[in-house]
């Protein structure tokens, strides 16, 4: 038989033998994977997923009776998307846990290359230095460790704290440029009295000689101005269809998002309000700050009270209807989308 551009066509068991020998030379015929190497949209391996706070929460305080914070070095309990079983992953590039400290305990000073968020979630007293500074940290602060920034994390007052941490570790794993080392010391020196760098940075004034920043200089984003600011936006305008009131973390010294690899935000959904469905390239991760809600993602109707967070694959549609007001934070890798020319999104 001849097809098109005159080739006879070889038997199967001729093709067989074939790409046998070619794998033993180490390669391989294209016109076999093609459309798998480059499918027509985006398929996630990770699937839409939610972990009840109240479900979490038991293990959290069992880990906290069988590991103390330092022998752990994080006491973490890891989010392990269902479809990426055993891989660390929320999402197909990001990684997400749930971090517990204790009054007194200390998570001993290091640094990497990966990039982290802190969302606190629930207690008082803790705190986290980064680079010689320390914040308090309070339920919903929005809090960063940039890339190869010193940090440990400690806890001066009563009951336990939780925070979620948020990092691009699937991301600088594929890229090969994860980097660690410890600290000579449990904790490192003060150097700076708390409050330095947000007065500095984060009261809309910049140091008279201060260039452009690959992460933001803030290093906390507290909860209470992000809330008032939301709630000022809700008397002033209507929500937009697709976010709600929504604002995003920002690095003041460049205009981009607080994290080079991590785009976080907060949004506000009034009581009644539904999102219209919504998808984008992003993976996302979001955390039920205030309120009650139904998420539907890819078709999954899941109800979300305060605390539970929610996995959401990327290119997979999304709608929030809130139940009561609802805040809700979430991050997502959409900056490294923007960067690379990636981003698509698709508004229902
Ligand atoms: C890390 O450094 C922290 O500093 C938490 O609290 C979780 C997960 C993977 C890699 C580094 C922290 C982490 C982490």
């Amino acid at each position: 038989m001849i097809v098109a551009g005159g080739t006879a066509a070889s038997p199967i068991s001729d093709r067989t033998a074939f790409y046998e020998t070619l794998d033993q030379q180490n390669l391989g015929p294209l016109w076999e994977s093609l459309k798998g190497l480059v499918p027509r949209e985006p398929r996630p391996k990770a699937v839409p997923h939610a972990w009840r706070y109240a479900d979490v929460r038991p293990r959290l305080m069992e880990a906290g009776s069988l590991i103390s914070a330092e022998e752990a070095e994080r006491r973490v309990l890891v989010l392990q998307n269902p479809g990426l079983p055993g891989a660390s992953q929320i999402t197909d590039t990001i990684y997400a846990g749930l971090q517990l400290i204790l009054p007194g305990e200390v998570a001993p000073a290091h640094r990497h290359s990966q990039s982290a968020l802190r969302f606190v979630i629930e207690g008082q007293g803790a705190f986290t230095a980064v680079d010689g500074e320390r914040t308090t940290m309070h339920p919903g602060d929005f809090i960063i460790t940039p890339a190869n920034t010193w940090h440990d994390h400690g806890h001066d007052g009563g009951g336990p704290v939780v925070w979620m941490d948020g990092l691009d570790v699937p991301l600088v794993r594929f890229l090969g440029a994860g980097f660690r080392e410890e600290y000579d010391e449990m904790a490192q020196g003060v150097t700076r009295p708390e409050g330095d760098a947000d007065a500095r940075y984060g009261a809309g004034l910049l140091p008279i000689d201060c260039g452009k920043r690959a992460t933001s200089p803030i290093f906390n984003y507290p909860y209470e101005r992000t809330r008032a600011a939301l709630e000022s936006m809700r008397h002033g305008s209507a929500p937009d269809p697709y976010h709600g009131f929504a604002l995003k973390y920002v690095n003041p010294t460049s205009g981009d998002w607080a994290i080079p690899t991590i785009g976080a935000s907060m949004r506000l959904l009034p009581a009644g309000f539904s999102t219209r469905p919504y998808k984008s390239t992003a993976g996302a991760v979001a955390v039920m700050v205030e309120g009650s809600a139904t998420a539907t993602v890819g078709g999954t109707r899941i109800a979300l009270d305060a605390h539970d967070i929610l996995a959401m694959p990327a290119w997979t549609p999304q709608i929030f209807e809130a139940v009561e007001d609802t805040v809700l934070f979430i991050f997502s890798d959409q900056p490294v989308h923007e960067k690379l020319g990636l981003w698509r999104e698709s508004k229902g």
